[in-house]
């Protein structure tokens, strides 16, 4: 008995666990992975778990952060900041939406979370996706 009492245990703690990483996610709304698009081209960011904080200022709620779109970038490390630059570019306003310009051709969107500070909650709080941009005189 005292055994199946354990096993129980083990069991509800590995889903609650399981359960709680889980709960948390960052991902694109639109465009969807392997869209073919038009420049320019209007991206929604989704989230679950987390807030959206502004940028610069010191949270009271430390799980909170803003997006961030990295053109053509992989995910940056946990902890690590979030260079700025053309191919990194904040929403540090809390935005949930963008508008970008890219050149044709197939591209990676990396839509990163990150804290106040612009540091990186790193690759389990990103995600990305795969566009196709077509110049928009060739939707014939
Ligand atoms: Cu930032």
């Amino acid at each position: 008995m005292k055994s199946l009492f354990s096993a129980l245990v083990l069991f509800f703690s590995v889903t609650t666990f399981a359960h709680s990483t889980e709960s948390r996610k960052i991902f694109f709304i639109e465009p969807k992975d392997g869209a073919t698009v038009t420049s320019p081209l209007k991206i929604k960011f989704g989230m679950k778990g987390m807030k959206l904080c502004q940028a610069n200022i010191a949270p009271k709620n430390k799980k909170c952060g803003h997006h961030h779109l990295l053109i053509d970038k992989t995910p940056i490390a946990s902890g690590q900041p979030v260079p700025q630059d053309e191919s990194h570019l904040h929403y540090g306003k809390m935005q949930q939406e963008a508008e970008i310009t890219l050149a044709p051709g197939k591209h990676t969107l990396t839509l990163q979370f990150a804290d106040y500070a612009h540091l990186s909650y790193g690759e389990k709080l990103s995600e990305t996706v795969t566009v196709e941009v077509i110049s928009s005189d060739n939707t014939r």
